[in-house]
């Protein structure tokens, strides 16, 4: 995954647990040798995996929180860190920037040509639910969509029930999260 991932999950576990948490975490990982991760080199999946394996380890979390909180944490951590515009040219509310993100990916990818996009795909089933198909490259993230929709919730403040209802580690096709929604200040039940 490209490093901006790397950096992300590093700025989020020296935010939260301090510099010599994240050098111990480092360390379990074995990658004591990388002083920095760059933002646009690619690195192999394993360096993220081993960094949530590490950290799971170190802080006594499990690893489906870990995804989980730094999905939420990805959202605010690439607002500011030069993905502002991108982010907003996604939409103003949580259904449409669901349904935007292949195109979102589309346009990273034209720049980077190492991305491996994941592809979300949007099923609206009635007012104010959805049916969310997520399709990966990658294994175990299913967590951390779920942290990514929190995410997207509280950027559009909109309160959201998640519910994953297909399981691809247990032999369905892909994962499939079931998505309610409600505008924080409207009234409807
Ligand atoms: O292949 C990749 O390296 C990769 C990296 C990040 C693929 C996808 C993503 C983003 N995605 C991560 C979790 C899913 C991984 C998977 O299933 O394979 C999160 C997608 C997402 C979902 C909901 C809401 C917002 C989301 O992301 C917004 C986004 C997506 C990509 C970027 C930024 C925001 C991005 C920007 C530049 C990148 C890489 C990703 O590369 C750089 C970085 C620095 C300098 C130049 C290029």
């Amino acid at each position: 995954m490209y490093g901006l991932v790397n950096k992300a999950i590093q700025d989020m576990i020296c935010k939260y647990h301090g510099e010599d948490t994240w050098e111990t975490i480092k360390q379990k990982a074995a990658l004591e040798d990388i002083d920095f991760f760059i933002g646009m080199d690619g690195y192999p999946d394993d360096v993220t995996y081993c960094l949530v394996e590490a950290a799971c380890e170190v802080l006594s979390i499990p690893a489906h929180e870990i995804l989980k909180a730094f999905g939420e944490y990805w959202l605010t951590y690439t607002a500011e860190e030069g993905y502002g515009e991108l982010l907003a040219s996604a939409g103003n509310s949580l259904p449409q920037f669901i349904d935007n993100l292949d195109n979102l990916h589309a346009r990273v990818g034209l720049s980077f040509s190492e991305l491996r996009p994941p592809s979300f795909e949007c099923e609206h089933n009635s007012d104010k639910s959805m049916d969310l198909h997520y399709q990966s490259t990658r294994q175990g993230l299913s967590p951390m969509v779920i942290g990514l929709l929190h995410g997207l919730a509280k950027r559009f403040d909109t309160k959201v029930d998640v519910t994953q209802i297909s399981f691809r580690e247990q032999g369905d096709p892909h994962d499939i999260f079931s998505i309610k929604y409600k505008d924080s200040q409207s009234d409807d039940k």
